[in-house]
C-alpha cells in the first residue's frame, strides 16, 4: 500500500471511530455517510434454493439501505442445530435477526433471549407460537395448500386416492399448507384422501415413501407434496417405480431441479413462493424497527402456480428460484 492509500485510510479509520461507527451496536441508519445496521438472515437450512433466493433480496435490500448482511443456516432443518446457530450470532450482537425458526415452539426460548438481549426480531417464511417477532414476514400458506388441492383435484379428474408428503410436524409453514390441502379436497366426494406421512426434509425418505405407498395403492392417481425436498423426492420416487405421469404430483416451491422435473413430465404443478421479496421485506421491516419507523407486524405474500405451459410468463419467470444471486 502507498504512503497517499495509507493516509486515506487512517483517515477513515479516524472518522470512523469518530462516529462511533463499526461497533453494530445503537446503528443510526443506512444510507452514505451514516452509521449502518448489522442484520444477520438465519435461514431454515443451508443450501436450499428457497433460503438462497431470500438472501439474495434480502442482499438487495441491505444494499440499498447500506446495511451489512450476514447470512447464517444449521446444515440440517432441524431446531436443536438452529438453535446453536442462533446462539453464535447472539454473541455477534446484531442489531437485527430475521430469522426462519424451523419449529413453532422449541425456538421459542433461544428467539426469547435474542429479544431479551435487545435484538430486533422478525421472522421470515416460518412462524413461532409467541410474539416475540417486530414483523412476520410469510406466504399465505393455507391459501398455498388450498391452491395446491384445488390444481390436483382437477389433475386428476376429481377422483382416486391422495397422499400428502409433507416434512414433519409442527413448522408452521407446511402444516398450514397441508391445512389448506385437506380443506380443498373435502369439496370433491371422489377424491380419497391417504392421510400424510413425513419425509423429515430428506429426498431419499420423500421417495421411499412414494415407493412404499405405490406398493400398498397401486391406483394412487395424486400427489401433493408440501416442500421442496419433499417434492424433489417424491418425484424421484415416482421416476424410480416408472410411472412417470400415471400418477400426478403437485409440489411447492421451485428450485432449478424442481423445474426440470415439471419440464420433464413427471410434476405437473408447482406451488411457488416469493422468497426474494420476503428477504428483502424482511430487512426493510427490521430497518424500520431500528430507526423507530412504523412496522408491520404480518405481511403476507403471494403464491403462483406454475405449470410446464405458463413457465414462461414473466409473473412465473420472475419467481422461481435461484441457486445463487
Ligand atoms: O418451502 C420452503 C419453506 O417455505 C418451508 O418453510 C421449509 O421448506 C422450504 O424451505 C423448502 O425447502
Amino acid at each position: 500500500m502507498n504512503k497517499r492509500a495509507l493516509g486515506v485510510m487512517v483517515a477513515g479509520l479516524l472518522l470512523a471511530a469518530a462516529c462511533g461507527g463499526g461497533d453494530g451496536g445503537d446503528g443510526g441508519g443506512g444510507g452514505s455517510g451514516e452509521e449502518s445496521y448489522d442484520i444477520t438472515l438465519i435461514q431454515g437450512v443451508r443450501g436450499d434454493e428457497f433460503y438462497i433466493s431470500m438472501a439474495c433480496g434480502a442482499q438487495e435490500a441491505a444494499d440499498e439501505l447500506g446495511v451489512n448482511l450476514n447470512v447464517q443456516g444449521p446444515d440440517e432443518f432441524d431446531p436443536a442445530l438452529q438453535t446453536q446457530v442462533l446462539n453464535g450470532v447472539l454473541a455477534e450482537q446484531p442489531d437485527a435477526i430475521l430469522i426462519a425458526p424451523t419449529d413453532t415452539r422449541a425456538m421459542i426460548p433461544p428467539m426469547q433471549e435474542a429479544a431479551d438481549a435487545g435484538i430486533t426480531i422478525v421472522t421470515v417464511d416460518t412462524t413461532i407460537e409467541a410474539d416475540i417477532a417486530v414483523s412476520a414476514i410469510a406466504t399465505d400458506n393455507v391459501l398455498g395448500g388450498e391452491k395446491a388441492g384445488q390444481t390436483l383435484a382437477e389433475l386428476i379428474g376429481q377422483e382416486g386416492p391422495v397422499l400428502v408428503v409433507n416434512v414433519k410436524p409442527g413448522i408452521s409453514t407446511t402444516d398450514q399448507r397441508q391445512q389448506g390441502f385437506e380443506q380443498a379436497i373435502k369439496e370433491f366426494d371422489g377424491i380419497e384422501y391417504l392421510g400424510a406421512e413425513y419425509s423429515n426434509n430428506d429426498p431419499a425418505k420423500a421417495a421411499s415413501i412414494v415407493t412404499s405407498t405405490l406398493a400398498a395403492e397401486p391406483d394412487l392417481a395424486g400427489i401433493f407434496a408440501t416442500n421442496l425436498f419433499s417434492a424433489e423426492g417424491s418425484a424421484t420416487g415416482l421416476r424410480n417405480e416408472g410411472s412417470l405421469g400415471d400418477v400426478k404430483i403437485v409440489g411447492f416451491d421451485a428450485s432449478p431441479s424442481q423445474v426440470a422435473q415439471l419440464k420433464e413430465g413427471l410434476v405437473q404443478a408447482l406451488v411457488v413462493q416469493q422468497p426474494r421479496e420476503i428477504g428483502r421485506l424482511g430487512v426493510e421491516q427490521a430497518v424500520a424497527d431500528l430507526k423507530g419507523e412504523e412496522v408491520t407486524p404480518e405481511i403476507a405474500t403471494k403464491v403462483v402456480v406454475a405449470t410446464e405451459k405458463n413457465l414462461d410468463d414473466p409473473a412465473i419467470a420472475d419467481s422461481l428460484y435461484t441457486d445463487e444471486c
